[in-house]
């Protein structure tokens, strides 16, 4: 690997994928010591990828495509990840879809949703950034009325973009609160707007309610808006993403995922089940707390850090 890559995105990457990576790969390690891929081997195989986090259905695709090259072929334990790492990569191809912002709308109105500290105003905070740098203006909506210091995080990510962040009365009506920015934003000539949501358990009706005003209330303005639904989801609760993805898709029409904290987390595999049973474009992956720590999705990249390998 060289120093660039060491220091750069990927390396960022590969280390920030060194939980889930270290999970998998010691699995496959110690399975494929000068052995054959035998069924019985296949089905060990199987079972290491479902306890990473990978799912049922793409654990068993996995396989099975890589039992068609390499069935009763001596392997080693790296020609297994290469191989693993390429049907990986085949599976998330698709969804690796950075977020576009075109000329179409003005403002573009992303709405951003997820369930508490997935991680929602950290994500805003470093797409601000990134819009900004790309010459863009944007505005944030601190729609968490209810939190007094959610309002202050969203602020302080504001000042480090140098965003205007509109926030209202403690408790004030987000619908009410995204309805008066909307209109400054279009006042302003205003490119990006950022809503920023409380965090919304499943089974919080009253909150799934209210993200749904905002949504109606919006759209009297711009009923194409909000152009963007982004779901942020928490990479290290595993499997409970299948169903926070279900609900969400439920109440609004999710448009992107984010998946954050993949640093530190030793369950990275779940983009790759989420992206074949939900075929959600996966726009932007978290790998710290920094305002640079926000990457478009790369399909092959993610494959070959969570397989161990280096970058091809
Ligand atoms: N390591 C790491 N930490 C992250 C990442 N994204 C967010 N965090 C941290 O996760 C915590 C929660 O993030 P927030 O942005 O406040 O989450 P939220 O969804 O806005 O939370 P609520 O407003 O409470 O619903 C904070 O401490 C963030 O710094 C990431 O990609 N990596
Ligand atoms: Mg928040």
């Amino acid at each position: 690997m060289s120093d660039g890559e060491q220091t750069g995105w990927l390396g960022r990457l590969r280390r920030g994928l060194g939980k889930s990576s270290d999970k998998i790969t010691g699995s496959i390690g110690s399975l494929f010591r000068g052995r054959k891929l035998d069924q019985a081997a296949l089905d060990e195989l199987e079972d290491a990828l479902i306890t990473s986090d990978i799912g049922v259905t793409t654990s068993a695709k996995l396989v099975n495509a890589l039992a068609k090259s390499k069935f009763d072929k001596d392997v080693t334990d790296e020609e297994v990840r290469e191989a693993l790492a390429d049907e990986m990569a085949t599976v998330l191809d698709p969804v690796a879809q950075p977020l576009e912002i075109g000329d179409a709308h003005k403002p573009h109105v992303i709405l951003v949703c997820g369930v508490n500290g997935s991680g929602k105003t950290t994500t805003i905070g470093k797409l601000a950034n990134r819009f900004k740098s790309e010459g863009k203006s944007v505005m944030l909506v601190a729609g968490d009325t209810f939190r007094a210091a959610a309002v202050e995080q969203l602020q302080v990510w504001g000042e480090r973009s140098n965003c205007p962040v509109v926030s209202g009365a403690h408790g004030a009506d987000a619908a009410g609160l995204a309805y008066g920015a909307l209109e400054q934003a279009r006042a302003q000539n205003i490119d990006v707007v950022m809503i920023d949501t409380a965090g919304r358990l499943q089974n919080r009706k009253d909150l799934m309610a209210e993200l749904e005003k905002v949504i109606r209330v919006i759209k009297k303005l711009d009923d194409s808006a909000p152009h963007t639904t982004l779901l942020v989801m928490d990479s290290t609760i595993g499997q409970n993403a299948h169903s926070q993805v279900e609900t969400f898709k439920e109440m609004v029409n999710v448009s992107g995922l984010v998946m954050t904290k993949l640093d530190g987390s030793a369950r990275g595999g779940v983009v790759i089940g989420l992206a074949e049973k939900f075929a959600l474009p996966v726009h932007a992956v978290g790998v710290g707390e920094g305002i640079d720590d926000l990457r478009p999705f790369e399909a092959r990249a993610f494959a070959r850090a969570l397989m161990g390998l280096p970058a091809a």
